[in-house]
């Protein structure tokens, strides 16, 4: 049985060991990809202003910055963020009239980002297959009149991600529940909301509880189902810090990673040259696909049998009496496991656990960190939960050097939250913004990412708005979001590029071209800067310094302000146009409506920001007992079957999201093609396919059959009987259905499929 390997065992059949993470390469690659989109003097301006504190917040991942910032704080992905947003590249009106929408289909995502930023409002009409400008009163005034005709407001939708600031958050969702509707979706759905709805049960609070002080003092740091080398490169940053200080740190992921194998600090200079890198992980367990409430399971009976061994001594009985319930039940359900059947699902020896139990048991302060690979399951919030009860075994909460870290994806998704982007707005919320505004918000829930595509697909939702995104690609089931799309009346997206959600077929469709966060924001009263959340709850500021790619574009608050200006007209009890003029009034209701912004303008204008308050930290658990709850859950039993395997679906080190830099993929050593599906050697050979060899992907989940034609088998280092694919290129194998219990996010990360030679 595979398991638990050293880190500085013999290089495996994968790439990712051939070399540390970042280092030169990094810098090199950031540079030259920013030369080129941007210039070189356009290069410079941007990348020194990046997360400094004058300058403006990273617009890629939501990796907080350090108290004492070094000249260049920011990393290889960080910069390609930057460059995409800076690029010189433009599509004005004559790009649109060159390329209807029929053939702009025909093209691949990676072409559409790659033509450049959106520079003017573009409004497709009923029956025609161009875009056309379009002035923006006009596109106002056209939305605003098909949000008034809808029978009701909930026919309408809100979608938003997780890079819209908190100002224009806090205006969009303001105006969706003036209009009528609590149908706000968004990217959180997709991506952390397993990590929420686990939290606010487990601790009373759907945040982490850490900072980064508390990577400088713990002495275990656990990363599961998380590849910071690609998506948060900072983090690798903290962990290597925490390494030389003699902090451990396990890795939890079937896939051997390379940042988390070894890494070399760009912000070193021996390392830039070459001379230093920091081996990463002390321990890397690579798990079955979906293994980790078994594996979890499995490391928590192992601690049990220690506390059993030294009666008093393991476990944190003081923590367990006075701040827990439910520890007996968690007891029970562990002793009543099969060891047998743990290691079968995990696919780790029970030695390992116990060698990942001891480490634990001999720690002091625990932190563990995840991202998409626990929450996008069907049992996503199982997998989260199961964390939690790890960490409360021994009171690793709520103390320095301690606690949960979901790492979050967008730059603001965490802000957004906290600003009332949800469809499940908590009634407190609501009465506070109807007391600010003087206006009854709507109380019944409204649609998430998953009901607002079958609203949609159902003709119960006519409009759809969008915040940024590219809603109909992120999303399962490509097909079906782009029927879903095809039945509405009107699509309005604010975007700065173009991307296939705008070329769905809804009966008329609008662009509305917005600043970016590089680019400076004129108002009536000034320059204004806006504020987002990062991913430990540190609220900041972020100013935009570059000339904005066209005169013609508007801020994001603007533009939701003009939107909702003409859907509501003079009765709307919201003065929009004062609070586009200032951001500092819109920042003033904020402070007013959410607890925690006390004296939000001047504690933002100071270096660093502020902190907000969370229960959790202090171990005011705000649970109805008022104690955190440990919860357990069934194994989720995954077998896939003979002759398949459990895909999951991975970002590529060259990609955000939706948005495809290049083809390769440098730290899997993968290149020119994206096409591909990572499967064990054994399981190749087994299966009768050989490297290289081109396939066809089959799921059959919900009683539906899908197929994606035209794949590669590539020999990858992964445990057997797992196969990995790019998202977004595999997200037509997985159904709408499919989707966490209770959080709704899509399973992205386990898709039984079928791997074959392709067909003729
Ligand atoms: N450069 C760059 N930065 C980004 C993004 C980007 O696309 N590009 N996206 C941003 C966003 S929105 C987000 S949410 C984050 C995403 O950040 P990540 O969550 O790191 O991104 P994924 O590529 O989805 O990777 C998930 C990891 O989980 C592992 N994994 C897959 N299945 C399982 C499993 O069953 N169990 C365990 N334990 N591990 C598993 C995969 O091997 C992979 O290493 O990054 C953010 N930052
Ligand atoms: N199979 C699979 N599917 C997944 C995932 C996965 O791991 N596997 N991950 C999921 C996750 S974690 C997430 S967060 C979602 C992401 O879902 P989204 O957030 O909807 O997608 P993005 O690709 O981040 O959106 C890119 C678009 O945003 C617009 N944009 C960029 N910057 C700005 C800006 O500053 N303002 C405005 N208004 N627009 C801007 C551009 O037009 C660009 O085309 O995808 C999800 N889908
Ligand atoms: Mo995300």
């Amino acid at each position: 049985m595979s398991g638990a390997r050293d880190a500085a065992a013999p290089p495996a059949p994968g790439p990712a060991d051939a070399a540390p993470a970042a280092g030169f390469e990094a810098v090199r690659s950031a540079l030259s990809i920013a030369q080129r989109e941007m210039g070189a003097a356009r290069a410079l301006r941007a990348l020194s202003l990046l997360n400094q504190a004058r300058g403006f917040d990273c617009p890629g991942c939501a990796w907080p910055d350090p108290e004492r910032r070094s000249a260049v704080e920011f990393c290889e992905n960080g910069a390609k963020a930057v460059a995409h947003e800076a690029t010189r590249r433009r599509i004005g009106a004559d790009f649109f009239a060159r390329w209807p929408v029929s053939r702009l289909r025909e093209q691949s995502d990676h072409w559409l980002e790659q033509q450049g930023r959106l520079c003017e409002p573009m409004l497709r009409r009923r029956g025609s297959d161009h875009y056309e400008p379009i002035a923006w009163q006009e596109a106002f005034a056209r939305a605003g009149r098909a949000l008034r005709a809808l029978r009701s407001p909930d026919e309408a939708l809100f979608y938003t991600s997780g890079r819209a600031s908190n100002e224009a958050a806090f205006l969009y969702q303001l105006f969706a529940r003036e209009l009528g509707t609590n149908n706000l979706p968004d990217c959180s759905n997709l991506c952390h909301e397993s990590s929420g709805v686990a939290l606010g049960e487990s601790i009373g609070v759907g945040k982490g509880t850490v900072g980064l002080a508390d990577f400088a003092q713990a002495d275990l740091i656990l990363v599961i189902g998380q590849n910071p080398g690609s998506n948060h490169p900072r983090m690798l940053g903290a962990l290597a810090a925490a390494k030389r200080r003699g902090c451990r740190i396990v890795a939890i992921n079937p896939l051997r990673e390379r940042g988390l194998v070894r890494f070399a600090d760009p912000q070193q200079p021996l390392a830039l040259l070459g001379l230093a890198s920091s081996a990463i992980a002390d321990l890397y367990l690579q798990l079955r696909v979906g293994g980790d409430i078994a594996l979890l399971k499995g490391i928590m009976r192992c601690v049990l049998e220690a506390e059993a061994r030294a009666p008093g001594r393991v476990l944190d009985w003081d923590f367990l009496r006075r701040h827990t319930e439910g520890f007996e039940a968690l007891r029970e359900d562990l002793l009543q496991q099969d060891p047998a059947r743990l290691e079968r699902d995990s696919g780790i020896s029970r030695e390992a656990m116990r060698e990942v139990a001891d480490l634990y048991a001999a720690s002091e302060r625990v932190i563990a960190c995840w991202a998409m690979g626990i929450t996008q399951h069907r049992f996503g919030v199982a997998n989260v939960q199961e964390i939690a009860n790890l960490l409360l075994l021994r009171g690793n909460i709520g103390r320095p050097g301690a606690g949960p870290c979901p790492v979050r994806g967008h730059s603001n998704v965490q802000g957004d939250r906290t600003v009332g982007i949800t469809e499940k707005p908590a009634a407190a919320f609501l009465d506070a913004l109807a007391a600010e505004f003087g206006f009854e918000p709507p109380r019944a829930p409204g649609a998430d990412s998953v009901a607002a595509l079958e609203a949609m697909h159902a003709g119960r939702a006519r409009v759809f708005v969008a915040l940024g995104g590219n809603f109909a690609v992120a999303t399962p089931d490509h097909a079906f979001g782009a029927a879903a799309l095809a039945r509405c009346l009107l699509s309005v997206q604010i975007s700065t590029s173009l991307n296939r959600t705008h070329l769905a077929a809804s009966e008329e469709a609008l662009i509305l071209p917005c600043l970016g966060r590089t680019e400076r924001d004129l108002q009536a009263s000034g320059a204004q800067f806006v504020t987002v959340e990062d991913s430990m709850s540190q609220v900041h500021r972020s100013e935009g310094r570059l000339p904005p790619a066209s005169p013609a574009l508007r801020s994001e608050p603007a533009i939701v302000a003009g939107l909702a200006r003409a859907a509501l007209g003079s009765a709307s009890r919201v003065p929009w146009e004062a609070l586009v003029a200032d951001y500092d009034r819109i920042r003033e209701r904020i402070e007013r409506v959410i607890p925690g912004f006390e004296d939000y303008n001047r504690r933002v204008r100071r270096a660093g920001g502020f902190t907000l308050p969370s229960g959790a930290r202090t171990r005011r658990f705000e649970t109805p007992s008022g104690r955190a709850r440990f919860r357990s859950h069934a194994l989720p039993g995954l077998e896939p079957g003979p002759g398949r395997w459990l895909l999951t679906t991975i970002r590529s080190h060259d990609q955000f999201n939706t948005t495809i830099y290049s083809q390769d993929d440098r730290y899997r050593g993968i290149q020119g093609d994206r096409r591909v599906v990572l499967v064990n050697p054994l399981d190749l050979a087994a299966a009768g396919l050989e490297p290289g060899m081109r396939v066809d992907l089959s799921s059959e989940v919900e009683g539906e059959r899908r197929c994606l034609r035209g794949f590669r088998a590539l020999a990858y280092d992964l445990p057997r009987g797992c196969a990995a694919a790019y998202f977004p290129e595999a997200n037509p194998l997985l159904p709408l259905a499919s989707h966490a219990e209770r959080s709704r996010t899509p399973s992205f990360k386990s898709i039984p499929v079928a791997i074959q030679r392709a067909q003729g």
